[in-house]
């Protein structure tokens, strides 16, 4: 770039981009500065001012010496929108140039800006040939280069639908925008052809009468989308221009409203992929003829999942992925619970991360059994919702612990060798309530463990102290308390101190103490112990001690 000093330039721009500097700093990242999108916004709504204003503004006749000033006015904040965002916005932002990021030097000197700015198709849109107007009187003609600027709105169409949650209502939006356009357009013919052929010339033209462009409008909506009940066209003109309409109306509305149906199509596919699958397995219950209990659990299962993950499959969705999206998402949404289970204490970030991105998400429903005790280990669980409870006793109906969201279980038979038997389940585990759950298969593990023979080792002695604390010998004597526990009814409450009080004998020596507790006492009543509510004082002396317990009511 030749060494051209352009000092005028710098002294204007340099305080208005010192500026723009200290808001925006000096380069903006077009696909994530929110900002931009913002400021986009603005562009987007100048633009659409120039393209839905500029045609009815040629055609109709709207420009009186009365509204001809509000024109001015709006023209020159429309245009100021655009000279920033040509001159200050566009320069500052990051492109990309043979895979490299170009954080933008442009700024750095106003000549390479100049030599950038010139180079730009957007410099056309904001040259002011409006001036003519001074010499050939005001019209909107002039404003015609503005309309360059469509790339503006296409852009900032692209962008809202990037970070929108909720892309489809932009989409209906924008398309139905275009249908009103194009109408809008069609209106503007139409009163041009009116004024071509003479104002209430003939019974298809416009007849002057009413709001020129309301009517003008009405037409174009009854021919554009072939409603028909029009004044017949008379002259060759006026059939050409009919027949026009009638083919474009049927090309352009049958193409956006296509458009449209591919838009709402796509918001609802989640949707109609559901419906689809649930209709299919429904049927396929039907023709076996399964039990009406086991098709309400899978019914419920199917709406379950639907209103809980919004999808039936999450690891479809993320299949398409590459690795490093899907590692950067797994380990977002779940790293933080991984690295809180104690099993994984001490093993490696990187397996870890590993494993996260082979877990597989389900859902049981309430009751269901995720384990049985007795079959072969296959999987280990994380909770990700919900609780499960490992349950023994011979209709499982004792309790021995509840876990809940973060915990692992299914370990113990997953990290035993087969050889002595070792890979059978130690207990039962039952769903409480619905349960989200993370399944990591054992032969995703085993090969996962190959990497890392340090964590190999530190599971393989954990799963043998887990084996050792809570095995079948641990599990059956585990077992065997809460059967006790079962018998002898809750435990009971700790004593309460009711009272003390003392007996004073001759010379008001303490000669004997009572004290009283509150409490509750096991006793044997119709077969069963139980534990009863009491109140019972022990009486101490130098003759012994003597208990005596009073029953309350239970
Ligand atoms: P596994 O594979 O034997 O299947 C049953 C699971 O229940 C077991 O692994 C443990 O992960 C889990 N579990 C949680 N608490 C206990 C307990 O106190 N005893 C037993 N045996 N298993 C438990």
């Amino acid at each position: 770039c030749p060494m051209i000093s352009f000092s005028f330039i710098d002294t204007i721009l340099s305080p208005i981009e010192d500026a723009m500097d200290s808001v925006l700093g000096n380069t903006i990242d077009p696909f994530t500065d929110r900002r931009y999108i913002a400021w986009l916004t603005v562009v987007s709504v100048a633009f659409n001012y120039n393209i839905w204003f500029t045609p009815v503004r040629l055609v109709f006749p709207i420009h009186t010496p009365v509204t001809i000033p509000f024109w001015i006015i709006v023209d020159i904040i429309v245009d100021i929108v655009n000279v920033i965002d040509v001159v200050l916005w566009q320069p500052r932002l990051q492109f990309v140039k043979g895979g490299d990021i170009i954080v933008s030097t442009i700024l750095n000197s106003s000549v390479h800006c100049l030599f950038f700015l010139l180079g730009q198709m957007d410099m056309i849109s904001i040259i002011p040939f409006d001036l003519l107007g001074v010499l050939f009187g005001f019209s909107a003609v002039f404003r015609l280069n503005r309309l360059l600027r469509i790339e503006s709105f296409f852009e900032f169409s692209d962008r809202l639908e990037s970070i929108m949650a909720k892309a489809y209502i932009w989409r209906v939006g924008r398309t139905t925008g275009y249908l009103l356009f194009m109408l809008h357009l069609n209106a503007c013919f139409y009163y041009m052809a009116s004024e071509y052929l003479g104002i209430n010339s003939s019974k298809w033209v416009y007849n002057g009468q009413g709001t020129a462009y309301l009517r003008c409008y009405y037409f174009a909506v009854r021919s554009l989308i072939n409603i028909g009940g029009l004044p017949e066209p008379g002259s060759v003109f006026e059939i050409c221009f009919q027949m026009t309409n009638f083919f474009v109306g049927v090309f352009v509305f049958s193409s956006l409203i296509g458009q449209m149906r591919d838009v709402i199509g796509a918001a609802t596919q989640g949707q109609t992929y559901f419906r689809a699958s649930m209709d299919g397995c429904v049927a396929y219950m039907n023709m076996f003829y399964i039990p009406d209990l086991v098709q309400n659990r899978v019914r419920t299962w199917y709406n379950y999942t639907w209103d809980a993950q919004g999808m039936l499959d999450e690891s479809e969705l993320l299949e398409t992925m590459p690795l490093v999206m899907r590692t950067a998402i797994g380990v977002d949404i779940n790293f933080a619970t991984f690295d809180k289970i104690a099993l994984f204490q001490g093993c490696d970030k990187q397996m870890l991360v590993d494993m996260l991105l082979r877990l597989k998400s389900i859902i049981y429903l309430p009751g269901d059994f995720v384990v049985k005790k007795g079959d072969i280990g296959k999987e280990m669980y994380i909770i990700k919702g919900g609780e499960v409870q490992v349950v023994g006793g011979p209709d499982n109906s004792i309790v021995f612990v509840t876990l809940k969201a973060g915990c692992v279980f299914g370990e113990i038979s997953l990290l035993q060798s087969a050889k002595d038997g070792g890979n059978r389940r130690t207990a039962n585990v039952k769903a409480h309530g619905f349960v989200n759950l993370f399944v990591l298969d054992k032969k995703d593990l085993v090969e996962i463990l190959v990497h890392y023979p340090n964590s190999q080792k530190v599971l393989a002695k954990k799963g043998r102290k887990l084996m050792k604390a809570k095995g079948p010998a641990a599990a059956k004597a585990e077992e065997d308390k809460k059967k006790g526990l079962a018998l002898f009814g809750p435990k009971p409450p700790t004593p309460k101190l009711a009272r003390v009080f003392g007996g004073f004998g001759k010379g008001g020596f303490l000669e004997k103490l009572k004290v009283q507790f509150s409490n509750s006492i096991l006793f044997f009543s119709h077969n069963r112990f139980i534990w009863q509510k009491a109140t019972y004082t022990i009486e101490i002396s130098d003759r012994g001690s003597c208990f005596s317990p009073t029953f309350l009511q239970a």
